[in-house]
């Protein structure tokens, strides 16, 4: 048995290893390049781009350690049976989900801009989750696998901060695991968004979970 210590707010965090997972969520082009989903909804995806790197600095880490790494990915199958109407009409004909696009149909699974960039590609035997909604959990079998390798807690990366990786945090809560946050492995379109979710979750003496970055991460994997 092995425990970590990181320094995190709003205070720090000493967890078994083997019990801690590390989930990286929708690192898709569809949301890091300029021409996919979430450029179609009006952001700039160049500010997500930061978090690449530390995030291949994480991954290198935790895959040393033999740590249980699950990847997400959000979109639908082609027929968008799982897409709610509410998802897919929210925005104007022409922009919505399963539109054609310079990558391929928005948001749908086996698409170019579906998959994950290169960088923090998933390695053979990692688990990689199709997602439907914001929530990792949400029609996923997320839960079962983590409870099936008595994973309690979740170090959390990938994109967006305010969305999916908040709603994954807030999910998580929910269910009984710990989420910590590693705030420069997670992006937002919206830096205030960005800043504001984080604050969120450590508010009340940590009521969503731990916020914290990959170096202090590092520093508790290499004391
Ligand atoms: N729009 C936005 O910020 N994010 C999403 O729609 N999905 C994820 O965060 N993955």
């Amino acid at each position: 048995m092995t425990e970590i210590t990181i320094t995190a707010r709003p205070h720090p965090v000493t967890w078994e290893l083997a019990a801690t997972a590390l989930l990286v969520i929708d690192m898709q082009k569809d949301f890091l390049y300029p021409e996919g989903y979430g450029a179609l909804l009006g952001n700039d995806t160049g500010l997500l781009l930061g978090a690449v790197a530390p995030i291949q600095a994480v991954l290198a880490a935790a895959r040393a350690q033999g740590m249980f790494v699950i990847h997400t990915r959000e979109g639908h199958p082609p027929d968008l049976s799982d897409c709610p109407p509410t998802k897919l009409t929210r925005w104007p004909a022409g922009n919505r989900i399963g539109d054609p696009g310079p990558m391929g149909r928005i948001l749908v699974q086996g698409e170019p801009g579906h998959a994950i960039i290169d960088e923090v590609a998933p390695f053979p035997g990692e688990i990689v989750l199709d997602k439907p909604g914001k929530n990792s959990f949400y029609r996923t079998p997320l839960d079962e696998l983590l409870r099936a390798q008595a994973i309690e807690n979740l170090l959390i990366t990938g994109v967006t901060t305010d969305v999916c990786c908040f709603a994954t945090v807030i999910a998580a809560n929910d269910r009984g695991f710990n989420a910590l946050v590693l705030e420069d492995c997670v992006a937002s379109y919206s830096p205030e968004r960005h800043t504001a979710s984080l604050e969120t979750i450590t508010a009340q003496g940590g009521i969503f979970g731990w916020v914290s970055d990959s170096a202090a991460l590092l520093a508790a994997l290499h004391p």
